[in-house]
């Protein structure tokens, strides 16, 4: 297993749309395996290929945060939303937006269809950050970003201070 690069925003590849992902061999289960072992080294809540410049769509998610909580690792292929239901506002940080915490407006329910990691096909029920995190991850695959959802005053200042940090950090 390996940790991979997670892309910055304003990095152009996290707008790239991600393809379905046809082929569930050997090099998808090291992706999988990958993108795992760097949500964890993040840590991270979740993780879409996109953020790592791979356009599948693909996704995974453990919210399962304490450290005495056992992980609870969930893998989303070409998922769709099948519900949605209700509004909420969730604070939100991304991987690809170090130090950025937004409000955001989701859809308080969600239900997801998608393929697991071995291509079996399955649905689930969500609310709460499970929900919130389902529906952040799946904007990925669409190259949608947390800054699409504020509004023009946020998004300029998150920008700006994603731009200023990326050249601090590229010295
Ligand atoms: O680690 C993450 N935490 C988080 C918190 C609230 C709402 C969404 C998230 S997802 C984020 C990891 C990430 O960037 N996934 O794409
Ligand atoms: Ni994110």
């Amino acid at each position: 297993m390996a940790i991979r690069t997670i892309l910055h925003y304003p990095d152009k590849r996290l707008r790239i749309p991600g393809e379905p992902v046809r082929d569930f061999g050997a090099a998808l289960q090291t992706l999988v395996d990958d993108m795992a072992e760097t949500m964890y080294a993040a840590p991270g809540v979740g993780l879409a290929a996109t953020q790592l410049g791979i356009p599948l769509r693909l996704f995974l998610i453990d919210v399962a945060t304490g450290d005495d909580e056992p992980s609870d690792l969930r893998v989303f292929v070409n998922p769709e939303f099948v519900e949605r239901q209700g509004e909420m506002t969730w604070e939100e940080g991304c991987l690809s937006f170090p130090g950025v915490h937004e409000e955001i407006d989701r859809s308080e329910r969600v239900k997801v269809r998608a393929l697991d990691r071995d291509g079996q096909p399955f649905e689930l029920e969500a609310e709460g950050l499970l929900a919130v995190a389902i529906q952040h991850e799946h904007d990925h695959l669409d190259g949608k970003l947390m800054v699409d959802h504020l509004g023009l005053l946020r998004k300029r200042m998150v920008h700006r201070q994603m731009v200023k940090r990326a050249a601090e950090s590229s010295v």
